[in-house]
């Protein structure tokens, strides 16, 4: 354990007596819904793990720590100052805690800090991903280099498509990242269970994603595994609608200059403002959906000795 970790008492507990524990990222809080949905879906969130026998570990920096499992208050705090916290990357982990600064951990930074307390599983809605006209501006996000090089499972409801998602699965390709679909044969596009591009394994219980992340774990295997979990049937959105959607905001972003840090939640802001607050309520559905599945393989993986 190095010196800049705090883990809470209940995860700490946790790993030490070999208990499931699910991580948790703290940008989703921050950066990727409003006040209070953000931290209302947090504590909900973190209900669904421990309903489906995991404990969650919540990760965020606060004051310069590396904090693994947030108290009521602080998820509170997350959600309250929103966007006013730094959004944390790879890149930002050592000023932040040099300089005592809070952030809000991202998929990469969330995975780094899992990685550290020795947590294998962590569940979110969306990843980071190659974005349209990548070509020119160069936009990846750095999630995407995070998982394939740090050994964390990430369960998501695949990335939506203010990404380019075909450019996104060629990336992890190259990059030696399994992805995964759970029920599904293609990668789902987070409000919709859909996106038109194959994944390469289907699973569909948790104990069939466990046996693929226990093989993994003995194989000693560089990086990260993705499984994409689609939207529940009854929440999804229509996609026309979602896509028109998408496209306005892409459009506003490009006329406003936005860039680099800012580009993934001004997006995220636009859509959920266009759509009047549906996007969000299919956001925090597919969340939840998430945890349940990562807290049940996390289950799975504990009974086969991880
Ligand atoms: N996509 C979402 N919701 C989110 C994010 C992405 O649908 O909240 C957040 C996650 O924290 C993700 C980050 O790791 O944005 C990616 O940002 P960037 O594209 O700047 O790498
Ligand atoms: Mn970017």
């Amino acid at each position: 354990m190095n010196q800049f970790l705090d883990i809470s008492k209940e995860v700490l507990h946790a790993l030490n007596n070999g208990l499931p524990v699910v991580a948790l990222e703290s940008t989703i809080i921050s950066h990727g819904m409003p006040y209070p949905q953000n931290a209302q879906t947090a504590l909900m969130v973190e209900n669904v793990i421990r309903e489906n026998g995991a404990v969650p570990a919540t990760i965020a920096i606060i004051g310069g720590r590396l904090k693994v499992g947030l108290t009521k208050e602080e998820i509170d705090y997350f959600g309250k100052k929103g966007t006013q916290i730094a959004k944390a990357s790879r890149r930002d982990l050592a000023p932040l805690v040099a300089k005592g600064l809070d952030g809000a951990t991202t998929v990469t930074t969330t995975m780094m800090i899992a990685h550290m307390a020795g947590i294998k599983i962590f569940a979110t809605g969306g990843i980071g991903g190659v974005h349209r006209g990548a070509e020119t501006t160069m936009d990846i996000s750095a999630d995407l280099e995070e998982l394939s090089s740090t050994p964390v499972t990430v369960v998501c409801a695949g990335a939506k498509s203010i990404l380019d998602l075909g450019l996104t699965l060629e990336y992890l390709e190259t990059k030696g990242v399994t992805v995964i679909g759970y029920n599904t044969k293609e990668l789902p596009a987070f409000y919709t269970r859909k996106s038109g591009f194959k994944v390469d394994y289907t699973v569909e219980s948790p104990e069939e994603l466990a046996k693929i992340i226990y093989t993994h774990d003995v194989l000693n295997l560089k990086g990260g595994i993705l499984c994409t979990n689609p939207i529940p049937e009854e929440y999804s959105m229509d996609e026309n609608y979602i896509n028109n959607a998408i496209e306005s905001a892409l459009m506003k972003a490009k006329e406003l200059g936005i860039k680099g840090k800012e580009t993934t939640p001004f997006l995220l802001k636009e859509v959920k403002d266009i759509t009047g607050g549906t996007s969000l309520e299919a956001n925090i559905k597919l969340v939840l959906n998430n945890a349940k599945i990562a807290s049940q393989t996390a289950v799975c993986l504990n009974k086969m000795g991880k």
